[in-house]
């Protein structure tokens, strides 16, 4: 069996996770993290790669001593140097790095005065409430951890770990013989930003045997990277892959494809809702059709289901009981924005600053996805982990850019930053650069930790400078291990109105910020969003597909998106 992908990133990230506990050296931290996100993302099996005996190093990013890292890992399936740092440091203190307010130094002096070495260990001093005799360890922290052994772990997977599930499971069972429809359902066909467990709706051909080479059921509990069988049935089987991810697969017949569609994508609430309409118009509606007495008036089609009680179709990212089964009554089911109206990315970094890629090479990247334009955003210099460029080695680039641009035809490279937004709310580069720039994103990257009134009057006065553009990533949540900051969002989306500043939404599966119920509110405020990736590398620009999709969350058409305009357009946007 192929070591997956993921496996070799997770092993790059837990020895971050150590090297960040014993303090080492940041910048090797970062390019282990760096390693683990780009492995993860990588389109082909690197195993493989490894295997055919291919030089890792044309993967940007990786240099000599990380490719010879993924070969032994790939070929020995373990990494000396972290087996190395489990026995300096043990691998269960780890988990601790996910409770809010405790970081490596924390870890170390919990280490150092109680010996602990895991989640457990740590619970026994909380418990025994001697966790506040440390300097700088109080009773509040005491409940935050408390209510953090209590909490619910996440075992919700990101959009794109789900969709790389989905694709192969899907390709798999389309190949079984008299198989006609496989389609995903659920939260996943609906782009949730997390996916509890993916549901996949299965229609054969009625006619003929069933043998087992068609068996749907054999040949999905057979699947090779089934872990357990939960239960398996005639119509209906749920598995749990190695991953972690559960699937449910339902097998209907041809005639209830729609309604099982409809069913099981969901959300439940509005399927409620539907089955209300259905009810006071003396029809039922269920996963088998629709019926008015025993007779079956519809279930063929998702359009035929909707037919019955007079909706249109209605898209699947909507399904939510928002408000879109009154618009849908009204015919004003918005037009959502799609993924070929989007001319450009308005967030990119370069391997001048965190990325792996050159400038040539990004642009190269972007072109070839029929952009118009991409907007090279390196850090800046307060952000010194990623190399953040100070201004004078950002006038180099901005002359690199110009440079290049005489020589495209077609496409333009905007001159941009993602700049830091300081502390107290002023921006990391002077006015003198920043004026040399077609637009520029300001995005807080540290201090995270002020309050909700202090962060909100920092994002508020750096949006006073007249250079501010677009709000990069603005709640800095990275879904599933960081929550946002606290900030008063609303606030802030006014104030962005009012100043002729815009807010981004990051395209990245495990950022997706800004959420969807806020792009909505955004949309009512008038304040347009810029759909960005944020990409390091150039398969990260494609991950504008989970960026578009959580704005059709977000009801959002073209004319709420910055970049479904021409540059022409959009230059007029950033110019105050
Ligand atoms: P998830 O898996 O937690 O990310 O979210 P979903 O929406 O995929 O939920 P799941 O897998 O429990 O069920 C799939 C769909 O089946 C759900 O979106 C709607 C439908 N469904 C499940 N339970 C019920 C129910 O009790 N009533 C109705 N009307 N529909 C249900
Ligand atoms: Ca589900
Ligand atoms: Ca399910
Ligand atoms: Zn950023």
């Amino acid at each position: 069996m192929a070591v997956s992908n993921s496996s070799i990133a997770a092993v790059f990230e837990k020895l971050a996770d150590l090297l960040d506990i014993e303090g080492a050296n940041p910048f090797r931290i970062r390019a282990y993290r760096n390693a683990a996100r780009l492995i993860s993302v990588h389109p082909g099996l690197i195993s493989e790669t490894v295997k055919r005996g291919e030089d890792l190093t044309y993967l940007p990013g990786i240099g000599k001593d990380l490719a010879a890292k993924v070969a032994e890992i790939v070929k020995t399936g373990r990494l000396s140097v972290l087996e190395e740092a489990k026995q300096r440091t043990p691998s269960g203190l780890t988990a601790l790095l996910e409770i809010p307010g405790i970081g490596p130094k924390r870890i170390q002096a919990l280490k150092n005065n109680f010996k602990i070495t895991d989640i457990d260990s740590l619970e026994r001093i909380v418990r025994a409430g001697r966790l506040r005799e440390l300097p700088g360890f109080g009773p509040k922290l005491e409940r935050v951890i408390l209510e953090e052994l209590r909490r619910e772990k996440p075992t919700r997977v990101s959009l794109f770990l789900a969709e790389e599930v989905a694709r192969d499971l899907v390709g798999y069972l389309k190949k079984i013989p008299g198989v006609l429809a496989v389609m995903p359902a659920g939260s996943y066909r609906r782009s949730q930003e997390t996916v509890g467990d993916l549901d996949i709706l299965v229609t054969r051909r009625s006619d003929g045997p069933v043998t087992p080479d068609s068996d749907v059921m054999e040949k999905f509990v057979s699947y090779d990277d089934v872990e357990k069988i939960v239960a398996r049935g005639e119509t209906r089987s749920t598995v749990l892959l190695k991953n972690h991810l559960q699937v449910d697969l339902r097998l209907v017949d041809a005639e209830s494809y729609g309604a099982a569609l409809v069913y099981f994508t969901g959300s439940k609430a509005h399927n409620i809702a539907i089955r209300m309409i259905g009810v006071k118009n003396g029809l039922k509606i269920n996963e088998y059709g629709v019926f008015r007495r025993n007779k079956r008036v519809g279930g063929r089609t998702e359009e035929e289901v909707y037919g019955t009680i007079g909706l249109p179709w209605i898209p699947p990212e909507l399904r939510e009981n928002r408000g879109e089964i009154e618009a849908a009554q009204k015919g004003a089911i918005p037009e959502l924005i799609t993924l070929e109206q989007i001319r450009g990315d308005l967030h990119a970094h370069t391997d001048a600053t965190d990325g792996h890629l050159t400038l040539q090479e990004m642009v190269e990247a972007a072109r070839s996805l029929g952009y118009e334009y991409l907007a090279i955003t390196d850090h800046t210099r307060h952000l010194t982990v990623a190399k953040g460029q100070d201004p004078k080695r950002l006038a180099e680039q901005i002359r690199r850019i110009d440079k290049l641009n005489s020589r495209l035809k077609g496409f333009r490279v905007l001159k941009s930053a993602e700049i830091d937004i300081l502390e107290d709310g002023s921006l990391d580069l002077p006015d003198s650069i920043l004026k040399e720039l077609d637009l520029r994103v300001c995005s807080v990257h540290f201090k995270f930790n002020l309050s909700r009134a202090k962060q909100t009057e920092r994002i508020i006065r750096a949006m006073d400078n007249r250079y501010f553009n677009i709000l990069g990533h603005p709640t800095g949540r990275l879904i599933g291990r960081r929550p946002a900051y606290d900030v008063d969002l609303e606030t802030i989306l006014e104030a962005a109105v009012e100043r002729k500043c815009f807010i981004e939404l990051n395209s990245q599966p495990d950022r997706l910020d800004l959420a969807d119920l806020y792009c909505q509110k955004a949309k009512s405020l008038g304040l347009k969003i810029a759909i960005s990736t944020d990409a390091h590398s150039d398969s990260e620009l494609s991950f504008i597909r989970f960026g578009v999709a959580q704005a059709r969350r977000a009801w959002l058409g073209a004319e709420d998106v910055l970049n479904s305009q021409p540059w022409a357009e959009l230059e007029k946007f950033f110019k105050k």
